[in-house]
């Protein structure tokens, strides 16, 4: 993990996602103990608060079941103005706000590392794929949509702003998918974004998917995003977000892949998401998410050495 300051960002959207809540997920966040968490593992913090979207401009699509799209661009557009800049400072953390957030952080953040020739990677641990565009949509709720955004997929331009670098498919792994939509499925099969569904995590365990995923990172002298949605996590652990999956991943399974991360040194920034405070048990979905973080930024239980036998790592 960088030894440069953390930069939580909250970014309250909760338009991208088919019910209200989300809004409410920064300040949960903060109340779990986010950054009394990194603090406390030795990382320096700055909390720059809220981002505020751009004014709205008058959009119209032609795919009338899309839902706040105005709303939807203007948060993307200070999103990705937010991430170019914190990136370039130290280790953004995005607090959301609902997925439609990752089109922003992704896209400022694949600019930030084109201009320092270096490939942005992004592990997305999800149950969903996120990959409509905003013709395939059927629900409209543009949560839907960032993945197929920040690649590059078409359709998005005179609505979204115009991408400065895509993000290779290629360099995209996605795990814990476990709800595809048809659209979608067409879409990733040709795309080529690595996926493991939860099948694939119950036959395989979860180092032997990500031990390749970060090699290549490595390799390349990558640099990788991290996107948690909630709903990556199974809902008995996880209930506070809008659209629970059965079947989704362990404690263990989660922070084993934290704790892996951490050992890499290849994670520079990352995005917690789709947390409904309102629909959480006593916090314990926030909660959740902020453990899962101090395992990211090396909260270990032993004082054993780093697994650095894997990975050699390419940031201090
Ligand atoms: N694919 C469905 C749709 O487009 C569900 C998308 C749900 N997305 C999130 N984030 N909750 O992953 O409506
Ligand atoms: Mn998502
Ligand atoms: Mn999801
Ligand atoms: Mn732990």
């Amino acid at each position: 993990m960088t030894s440069k300051p953390c930069i939580v960002l909250g970014a309250p959207v909760q338009v991208g996602a088919g019910r209200p809540g989300c809004d409410m997920g920064p300040s949960a966040f903060r109340t779990a103990g986010l950054l009394t968490e990194l603090r406390n593992l030795g990382y320096s913090v700055e909390d720059r608060g809220n981002i505020i979207p751009n004014s709205l401009r008058d959009l119209r699509h032609p795919n009338s079941m899309i839902k706040a799209l105005p709303e939807i661009v203007a948060w993307t557009e200070a999103i990705a103005e937010a991430a170019y800049q914190a990136s370039g400072e130290g280790m953004p953390i995005f607090i959301g706000g609902d997925h439609s957030l990752s089109a922003g952080s992704m896209t400022g953040l694949a600019r930030r590392a084109a201009e320092e020739g270096r490939e942005l990677f992004v592990l997305w641990l999800d149950s969903h794929p996120d990959f409509h565009t905003l013709e395939t949509t059927t629900s409209g709720n543009l949560h839907g949509v960032p993945m197929a955004y920040a690649t590059g997929l078409e359709g998005f331009e005179g609505y979204f702003p115009a991408l400065a670098a895509p993000i290779k498919p290629q360099n995209v792994c996605m795990m814990g998918i476990r709800s595809v939509d048809p659209e979608e499925r067409a879409a990733l099969r040709t795309a080529g974004v690595t996926i493991h569904d939860m099948r694939a995590i119950d036959e395989n365990g979860i180092v032997a998917l990500l031990d390749p995923f970060l090699k290549r990172v490595a390799a390349a002298d990558g640099v990788i995003h991290v996107s948690l949605d909630v709903d990556f996590l199974d809902p008995g652990i996880a209930p506070g977000v809008g659209t629970t999956v059965p079947g989704g991943a362990t404690f263990r399974e989660a922070h084993l892949i934290m704790e892996i991360l951490h050992d890499s040194g290849l994670v520079g920034s990352l995005d917690l998401v789709e947390l409904n405070p309102f629909l959480d048990e006593r916090g314990r979905t926030a909660l959740l998410m902020v453990d899962l973080v101090a395992s990211l930024v090396g909260r270990r239980v032993l004082d054993r050495p780093t697994q650095s036998y894997r990975y050699t790592p390419t940031i201090g």
